[in-house]
Formats: C-alpha cells, sequence, structure tokens
C-alpha cells in the first residue's frame, strides 16, 4: 500500500492526499513534520512534504507523485487524452505552482511564524505575484474546470495553490488575489464541492 508522509495542513500535502483519493488508490498516511533529518531526507531530498513511498521507493514533489500515480492508474484520467491538451495543463500547473504559490510562500515566516518579511520583499511579492496572475489568467479557461471541459491535475493544483497564497495575500495586504478573477473564483467553488477535497478539508481538523 502507497504510504503518504506529511501534515495534513500542508496545500501539497492535501492535494496529493485528493489525488490519490481521486484514483481510488488505497494508502496510509503517515504524520510527519518537514524536516532536513537524514531520515526525512531519504524519503524528500529538500526535506519538504509530501513524499509517498510505492514498492520500498520513496517519491517526493507533487507533480512527480501525480505523475507516477497517473501510470499506475490511468482511471479516472486527470490528463486529457491528446497531447497538446495535456501539455496545457501542465503548462498552467506550473505557472500555479512556480507563480503564484512559489510567490505567496515568501510571505508565509510572517504569517505562519510571526517573523516580520521587509517591505522590499512585500513590494516585489506583490509586483511578482501580479505577474504570475497576469500569466495564469492567460491560460485559465474556466469552462467550467480549469483547463477546460475535463476535470484534470490543474483544477486541483488551481484549488490548493490560490486555497494557500489568497490567504497568504490576505494576512498580508488585506487584499482578494481573486477579486479580479471571478472565473477562477467559480472553480475554486466547484472543486471545493468534490467528494475528495471535501474529505481531505473534513479530515484536516481530526488529527
Ligand atoms: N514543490 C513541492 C513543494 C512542497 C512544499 O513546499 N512543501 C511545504 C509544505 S506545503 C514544506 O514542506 N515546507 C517545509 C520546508 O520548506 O521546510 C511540491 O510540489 O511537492
Amino acid at each position: 500500500m502507497i504510504k503518504l508522509y506529511g501534515l495534513r495542513m500542508s496545500n501539497y500535502y492535501s492535494l496529493t492526499k485528493a489525488l490519490l483519493i481521486e484514483k481510488g488508490l488505497e494508502f496510509e498516511e503517515v504524520k510527519t513534520p518537514p524536516s532536513q533529518e537524514e531520515g526525512f531526507l531519504a524519503k524528500s531530498p529538500m526535506g519538504k512534504m509530501p513524499a509517498i513511498e510505492a514498492d520500498g521507493v520513496y517519491l517526493s514533489e507533487s507533480l512527480a507523485i501525480a505523475h507516477y500515480l497517473q501510470n499506475i492508474q490511468p482511471d479516472p484520467a486527470l490528463l486529457p487524452a491528446d497531447s497538446i491538451p495535456a501539455a496545457k495543463v501542465m503548462e498552467l500547473v506550473c505557472h500555479l505552482k512556480l507563480d503564484v504559490d512559489l510567490v505567496a510562500r515568501r510571505l508565509l515566516p510572517e504569517v505562519l511564524f510571526k517573523q516580520p518579511v521587509s517591505e522590499e520583499t512585500k513590494t516585489s511579492v506583490k509586483a511578482d505575484l501580479a505577474k504570475g496572475m497576469k500569466a495564469v489568467g492567460r491560460l485559465f479557461v474556466g469552462e467550467p474546470y480549469a483547463a477546460g471541459e475535463q476535470f484534470s491535475l490543474a483544477d486541483l493544483y488551481t484549488f490548493y495553490c490560490f486555497g494557500f497564497s489568497s490567504g497568504m495575500v490576505r494576512a498580508i495586504y488585506d487584499e482578494d488575489l481573486l477579486a479580479n478573477y471571478p472565473n477562477i473564483q467559480k472553480v475554486m467553488d466547484l472543486i471545493g464541492q468534490r467528494p475528495s477535497v471535501k474529505q481531505v478539508e473534513t479530515e484536516k481538523s481530526t488529527r
């Protein structure tokens, strides 16, 4: 059985858990905080969550894990069958991860650990996020799903990247990151209703 390492509070852990549920794969959650200790680095070389263990092998990075899960359990497919639409899903996922989530993450020390980030960082994050949002806005379809007609990996990344990033933006700038993106907000609401996501969100408060 697949083991899922990490904490339920992590958005990438939650995304991976939702993915496992969507795929109908059996898995066991192993509560493990991120760490720079050798035991955890063997599972996840940057010491980040999530990691999984499958067939005696450890794997980190949610996108690599998603790729693996897609290969071992093709149904339900989380990528379109045709190459170009599938690549567009991956393109959107990359921009969500790199140009929204990773940028907003620079605010995390202040929001989560009460370690103030500098005004300079706040200014540069705001500018970089505006650029990232424009990039995502160009690619986002939202009719009805993030990348078009089919539910895909991009919907889970939309839900979990914006769940995290919107919280950071609200806490630091008191602004709504999605205020000018009603089509993204609509997808957030839609994906929030999926049984997999509901289960993940409900179970967060139980451990
Ligand atoms: N690119 C990674 C990001 C994982 C990540 O940022 N995990 C965070 C929690 S959401 C973490 O473990 N942070 C602890 C740390 O950076 O030490 C993925 O997609 O899995």
